[in-house]
Protein backbone atom coordinates (compact mmCIF):
# COMPACT_ATOMS: atom_id res chain seq x y z
CA UNK A 1 0.00 0.00 0.00
CA UNK A 2 1.44 3.63 -0.77
CA UNK A 3 1.10 6.54 1.11
CA UNK A 4 -0.68 9.37 -1.32
CA UNK A 5 0.46 12.61 -1.06
CA UNK A 6 -1.34 16.07 -2.63
CA UNK A 7 1.56 18.47 -3.82
CA UNK A 8 -0.09 21.54 -5.76
CA UNK A 9 0.30 21.12 -9.31
CA UNK A 10 2.06 24.00 -10.85
CA UNK A 11 2.20 27.74 -8.80
CA UNK A 12 4.55 29.21 -5.73
CA UNK A 13 4.26 25.87 -3.65
CA UNK A 14 4.82 23.33 -6.38
CA UNK A 15 8.61 23.30 -6.76
CA UNK A 16 9.69 23.56 -3.40
CA UNK A 17 7.32 20.92 -2.46
CA UNK A 18 9.18 18.71 -5.58
CA UNK A 19 12.52 20.21 -4.20
CA UNK A 20 11.79 18.89 -0.46
CA UNK A 21 10.58 15.25 -1.38
CA UNK A 22 13.91 14.97 -3.66
CA UNK A 23 16.14 16.15 -1.31
CA UNK A 24 14.49 12.97 1.27
CA UNK A 25 15.86 10.84 -1.06
CA UNK A 26 12.50 10.48 -3.22
CA UNK A 27 12.66 9.74 -7.00
CA UNK A 28 9.57 11.47 -8.67
CA UNK A 29 9.42 10.54 -12.73
CA UNK A 30 8.61 13.23 -15.07
CA UNK A 31 4.96 13.25 -14.79
CA UNK A 32 4.65 15.01 -18.39
CA UNK A 33 0.99 16.72 -17.28
CA UNK A 34 -0.03 13.60 -15.55
CA UNK A 35 -2.07 14.01 -12.26
CA UNK A 36 -1.11 11.01 -10.65
CA UNK A 37 2.38 9.52 -10.56
CA UNK A 38 4.27 7.27 -8.40
CA UNK A 39 7.45 7.58 -6.62
CA UNK A 40 10.15 4.98 -7.73
CA UNK A 41 12.00 4.30 -4.80
CA UNK A 42 9.69 5.07 -2.31
CA UNK A 43 5.73 3.91 -1.80
CA UNK A 44 4.71 7.21 -2.37
CA UNK A 45 1.87 7.93 -5.05
CA UNK A 46 1.78 11.77 -5.86
CA UNK A 47 -1.21 13.37 -6.66
CA UNK A 48 -0.87 17.18 -8.52
CA UNK A 49 -3.71 19.36 -7.80
CA UNK A 50 -4.76 23.19 -7.05
CA UNK A 51 -3.70 24.29 -4.13
CA UNK A 52 -7.36 25.20 -2.96
CA UNK A 53 -8.24 21.48 -2.80
CA UNK A 54 -5.58 19.90 -1.08
CA UNK A 55 -7.66 20.30 2.38
CA UNK A 56 -10.46 18.67 1.31
CA UNK A 57 -8.96 16.03 -0.79
CA UNK A 58 -6.92 15.02 2.49
CA UNK A 59 -10.15 15.25 5.20
CA UNK A 60 -11.76 13.23 3.01
CA UNK A 61 -8.60 10.79 2.32
CA UNK A 62 -8.44 10.48 -1.14
CA UNK A 63 -4.87 11.92 -0.10
CA UNK A 64 -3.48 10.84 2.58
CA UNK A 65 -1.23 13.53 3.32
CA UNK A 66 -0.61 17.05 1.36
CA UNK A 67 1.76 20.05 1.13
CA UNK A 68 -0.20 23.38 1.45
CA UNK A 69 -0.05 26.69 2.32
CA UNK A 70 -1.51 27.68 6.05
CA UNK A 71 -3.66 30.03 4.83
CA UNK A 72 -5.31 27.45 2.84
CA UNK A 73 -5.65 24.84 6.14
CA UNK A 74 -7.37 27.87 7.86
CA UNK A 75 -9.75 28.96 5.06
CA UNK A 76 -10.83 25.80 4.49
CA UNK A 77 -11.56 24.71 7.55
CA UNK A 78 -11.33 20.64 7.36
CA UNK A 79 -10.69 17.89 10.25
CA UNK A 80 -7.14 17.41 8.77
CA UNK A 81 -3.73 17.23 11.13
CA UNK A 82 -0.59 19.89 11.03
CA UNK A 83 2.26 17.25 11.02
CA UNK A 84 5.32 19.74 10.14
CA UNK A 85 5.74 23.08 9.18
CA UNK A 86 7.80 23.26 6.45
CA UNK A 87 9.42 26.92 6.65
CA UNK A 88 8.84 27.74 3.08
CA UNK A 89 5.98 29.95 0.61
CA UNK A 90 6.21 32.08 3.61
CA UNK A 91 4.03 35.07 3.55
CA UNK A 92 1.55 37.21 5.74
CA UNK A 93 -2.11 37.97 5.32
CA UNK A 94 -2.77 41.71 5.76
CA UNK A 95 -5.27 44.23 6.27
CA UNK A 96 -4.78 46.98 3.36
CA UNK A 97 -6.65 50.61 3.03
CA UNK A 98 -6.01 52.95 0.03
CA UNK A 99 -2.87 54.72 0.88
CA UNK A 100 -4.17 57.97 1.59
CA UNK A 101 -6.42 57.12 3.98
CA UNK A 102 -6.23 57.88 7.67
CA UNK A 103 -5.84 54.80 9.95
CA UNK A 104 -5.49 54.79 13.12
CA UNK A 105 -6.29 51.63 14.20
CA UNK A 106 -8.65 48.70 14.00
CA UNK A 107 -11.57 50.65 14.83
CA UNK A 108 -11.24 51.83 10.75
CA UNK A 109 -12.98 48.84 9.57
CA UNK A 110 -16.20 49.09 11.63
CA UNK A 111 -18.82 49.62 8.68
CA UNK A 112 -16.25 49.38 6.31
CA UNK A 113 -16.53 46.21 3.41
CA UNK A 114 -14.13 44.13 2.99
CA UNK A 115 -12.87 42.26 -0.29
CA UNK A 116 -11.12 39.22 0.18
CA UNK A 117 -10.48 35.56 -1.27
CA UNK A 118 -10.45 34.01 2.79
CA UNK A 119 -13.65 35.38 4.19
CA UNK A 120 -13.16 32.56 6.74
CA UNK A 121 -9.92 33.86 7.75
CA UNK A 122 -11.09 37.19 7.73
CA UNK A 123 -14.57 36.40 9.55
CA UNK A 124 -12.45 34.51 12.74
CA UNK A 125 -10.26 37.68 13.07
CA UNK A 126 -13.09 40.15 12.73
CA UNK A 127 -14.84 38.52 15.56
CA UNK A 128 -12.02 38.07 17.66
CA UNK A 129 -11.62 41.96 18.04
CA UNK A 130 -15.23 42.28 17.60
CA UNK A 131 -14.88 44.67 14.51
CA UNK A 132 -18.23 44.78 12.84
CA UNK A 133 -17.40 44.67 8.58
CA UNK A 134 -19.37 43.77 5.68
CA UNK A 135 -16.97 40.76 4.02
CA UNK A 136 -16.91 41.25 0.14
CA UNK A 137 -15.76 37.72 -1.36
CA UNK A 138 -14.18 37.64 -4.63
CA UNK A 139 -12.27 35.06 -6.56
CA UNK A 140 -9.19 37.00 -7.44
CA UNK A 141 -7.79 40.13 -8.12
CA UNK A 142 -8.78 41.56 -4.62
CA UNK A 143 -6.40 44.40 -4.80
CA UNK A 144 -8.29 46.58 -7.41
CA UNK A 145 -11.28 46.27 -5.40
CA UNK A 146 -10.62 49.72 -3.73
CA UNK A 147 -9.89 51.18 -6.93
CA UNK A 148 -12.88 50.42 -8.79
CA UNK A 149 -14.92 51.22 -5.36
CA UNK A 150 -16.32 47.59 -4.87
CA UNK A 151 -14.67 47.95 -1.10
CA UNK A 152 -13.02 50.16 1.39
CA UNK A 153 -10.17 47.60 1.86
CA UNK A 154 -8.81 44.31 1.25
CA UNK A 155 -7.66 41.48 3.08
CA UNK A 156 -4.76 39.32 1.54
CA UNK A 157 -1.56 37.80 1.02
CA UNK A 158 1.39 39.65 0.80
CA UNK A 159 4.92 38.96 0.45
CA UNK A 160 6.87 41.79 -0.72
CA UNK A 161 4.12 44.12 -0.68
CA UNK A 162 4.96 45.14 -4.08
CA UNK A 163 1.18 44.35 -5.22
CA UNK A 164 -0.16 46.59 -2.58
CA UNK A 165 2.33 49.91 -3.60
CA UNK A 166 1.46 49.52 -7.39
CA UNK A 167 -2.21 49.45 -6.41
CA UNK A 168 -2.19 52.63 -4.08
CA UNK A 169 -2.52 50.37 -1.30
CA UNK A 170 -1.10 50.38 2.77
CA UNK A 171 -0.50 47.54 4.73
CA UNK A 172 -2.16 48.31 7.61
CA UNK A 173 -2.54 45.53 10.14
CA UNK A 174 -0.60 41.90 9.44
CA UNK A 175 -3.48 39.20 10.76
CA UNK A 176 -1.20 36.47 10.44
CA UNK A 177 2.08 34.64 9.30
CA UNK A 178 1.34 31.68 6.87
CA UNK A 179 4.19 29.17 5.67
CA UNK A 180 3.75 25.56 3.91
CA UNK A 181 2.76 23.07 5.97
CA UNK A 182 2.64 19.41 5.79
CA UNK A 183 -0.77 18.35 6.46
CA UNK A 184 -2.34 14.34 7.34
CA UNK A 185 -5.81 12.73 7.54
CA UNK A 186 -6.69 12.11 11.37
CA UNK A 187 -7.64 8.52 10.91
CA UNK A 188 -4.57 6.98 8.88
CA UNK A 189 -4.39 3.43 8.65
CA UNK A 190 -1.38 1.75 9.92
CA UNK A 191 1.12 1.15 7.18
CA UNK A 192 -0.02 4.86 6.19
CA UNK A 193 1.32 6.18 9.81
CA UNK A 194 4.41 3.89 9.41
CA UNK A 195 5.22 5.09 6.07
CA UNK A 196 4.36 9.24 7.22
CA UNK A 197 6.82 8.64 10.00
CA UNK A 198 9.28 7.77 7.80
CA UNK A 199 9.24 10.28 5.64
CA UNK A 200 8.96 12.73 8.46
CA UNK A 201 11.73 11.06 9.26
CA UNK A 202 13.38 11.92 6.40
CA UNK A 203 12.71 15.80 5.95
CA UNK A 204 13.87 16.00 9.47
CA UNK A 205 17.43 15.09 8.69
CA UNK A 206 16.67 17.17 5.55
CA UNK A 207 15.90 20.11 7.72
CA UNK A 208 19.09 19.56 10.63
CA UNK A 209 21.83 19.46 7.59
CA UNK A 210 20.27 22.49 6.05
CA UNK A 211 20.18 24.60 9.41
CA UNK A 212 23.89 23.03 10.51
CA UNK A 213 27.35 23.60 8.97
CA UNK A 214 30.56 21.00 8.93
CA UNK A 215 33.53 23.35 10.51
CA UNK A 216 36.67 22.47 9.99
CA UNK A 217 39.56 24.56 11.45
CA UNK A 218 43.23 24.79 12.70
CA UNK A 219 43.86 25.68 16.50
CA UNK A 220 47.06 26.05 18.50
CA UNK A 221 46.78 23.30 21.01
CA UNK A 222 46.88 25.37 24.09
CA UNK A 223 43.66 27.22 22.94
CA UNK A 224 41.97 24.22 22.19
CA UNK A 225 39.76 23.42 25.84
CA UNK A 226 38.55 26.81 25.08
CA UNK A 227 38.11 26.33 21.93
CA UNK A 228 36.09 22.52 22.58
CA UNK A 229 33.98 24.40 25.13
CA UNK A 230 32.56 26.98 22.13
CA UNK A 231 31.90 23.75 20.00
CA UNK A 232 30.02 21.55 21.54
CA UNK A 233 29.08 19.67 18.43
CA UNK A 234 26.98 16.54 17.91
CA UNK A 235 28.60 14.80 20.48
CA UNK A 236 32.08 16.41 21.07
CA UNK A 237 34.27 17.86 18.57
CA UNK A 238 36.99 15.62 16.59
CA UNK A 239 40.34 16.45 17.47
CA UNK A 240 43.32 15.33 14.93
CA UNK A 241 46.84 16.35 15.45
CA UNK A 242 48.69 18.46 12.36
CA UNK A 243 51.61 17.28 11.12
CA UNK A 244 53.20 20.67 12.60
CA UNK A 245 53.59 20.46 16.04
CA UNK A 246 51.56 21.95 18.38
CA UNK A 247 48.51 22.94 16.51
CA UNK A 248 45.47 20.66 16.05
CA UNK A 249 42.42 20.18 13.48
CA UNK A 250 39.40 20.71 14.97
CA UNK A 251 35.68 18.86 12.99
CA UNK A 252 32.38 19.59 14.35
CA UNK A 253 28.90 21.00 13.54
CA UNK A 254 27.30 24.13 14.19
CA UNK A 255 24.02 25.48 13.64
CA UNK A 256 23.73 27.75 11.02
CA UNK A 257 22.30 31.06 13.17
CA UNK A 258 25.17 30.69 15.25
CA UNK A 259 27.39 30.17 12.64
CA UNK A 260 29.34 33.98 12.37
CA UNK A 261 29.32 34.56 15.96
CA UNK A 262 31.19 31.61 16.59
CA UNK A 263 33.54 32.03 13.62
CA UNK A 264 34.22 35.59 15.16
CA UNK A 265 35.14 34.06 18.77
CA UNK A 266 36.97 31.38 16.90
CA UNK A 267 39.51 33.65 15.08
CA UNK A 268 40.06 35.58 18.50
CA UNK A 269 41.27 32.20 19.87
CA UNK A 270 43.66 31.83 17.41
CA UNK A 271 41.97 29.66 14.69
CA UNK A 272 43.05 29.20 11.36
CA UNK A 273 41.85 28.11 7.88
CA UNK A 274 38.27 27.73 9.09
CA UNK A 275 36.44 25.63 6.93
CA UNK A 276 32.65 25.49 6.32
CA UNK A 277 30.83 23.09 4.67
CA UNK A 278 27.38 22.26 3.72
CA UNK A 279 25.79 19.24 4.98
CA UNK A 280 23.60 16.67 3.15
CA UNK A 281 21.32 14.67 5.27
CA UNK A 282 22.30 14.78 9.27
CA UNK A 283 20.66 11.82 11.43
CA UNK A 284 21.46 12.02 15.26
O1 LIG B 1 -3.51 27.22 -9.18
P1 LIG B 1 -3.58 27.11 -7.71
O2 LIG B 1 -4.94 27.36 -7.12
O3 LIG B 1 -2.95 25.82 -7.21
O4 LIG B 1 -2.59 28.25 -7.14
P2 LIG B 1 -2.91 29.72 -6.57
O5 LIG B 1 -2.78 30.67 -7.70
O6 LIG B 1 -4.14 29.71 -5.75
O7 LIG B 1 -1.73 29.88 -5.52
P3 LIG B 1 -0.24 30.40 -5.72
O8 LIG B 1 0.57 29.39 -6.44
O9 LIG B 1 -0.20 31.81 -6.18
O10 LIG B 1 0.18 30.41 -4.15
C1 LIG B 1 0.24 29.24 -3.44
C2 LIG B 1 0.54 29.57 -1.99
O11 LIG B 1 1.79 30.27 -1.90
C3 LIG B 1 -0.43 30.51 -1.29
O12 LIG B 1 -1.60 29.83 -0.85
C4 LIG B 1 0.40 31.02 -0.15
O13 LIG B 1 0.42 30.08 0.91
C5 LIG B 1 1.82 31.07 -0.72
N1 LIG B 1 2.30 32.43 -1.11
C6 LIG B 1 3.51 32.93 -0.75
C7 LIG B 1 1.68 33.36 -1.86
C8 LIG B 1 2.54 34.46 -1.94
N2 LIG B 1 3.68 34.17 -1.25
C9 LIG B 1 2.14 35.64 -2.71
N3 LIG B 1 2.91 36.61 -2.79
N4 LIG B 1 0.48 33.38 -2.49
C10 LIG B 1 0.11 34.47 -3.20
N5 LIG B 1 0.89 35.60 -3.31
C11 LIG B 1 0.35 36.72 -4.15
C12 LIG B 1 -0.04 37.98 -3.38
O14 LIG B 1 -1.37 37.89 -2.96
C13 LIG B 1 0.12 39.05 -4.44
O15 LIG B 1 -1.06 39.16 -5.22
O16 LIG B 1 1.34 37.13 -5.03
C14 LIG B 1 1.20 38.49 -5.36
C15 LIG B 1 2.55 39.14 -5.21
O17 LIG B 1 2.84 39.43 -3.84
P4 LIG B 1 3.77 40.64 -3.41
O18 LIG B 1 3.37 41.03 -2.01
O19 LIG B 1 5.16 40.10 -3.45
O20 LIG B 1 3.57 41.75 -4.39
ZN1 LIG C 1 -5.34 28.28 -5.37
Amino acid sequence: MHLKIAIQKSGRLNEDSVALLKKAGISIPKSLGNLVTEASNFPLTLLFLRDDDIPEYVAEGIADIGIVGENEVLEKRKAIKVVRRLGFSKCRMSLAVPKNEQYEGLAFFHGKKIATSYPNVLDDFLKAKQIEAEIHEIGGSVEIAPTIGSAHAIFDIVSTGSTLISNGLREVEVVLKSEALMVANPYLGERQQQLLEELLFRVEAVHKAETNKYILLNAPNEKLPQIIEMLPGMKSPTVLPLALEGWSSVHTVVPENEFWQRIDQLKQLGAQGILVVPIEKMII
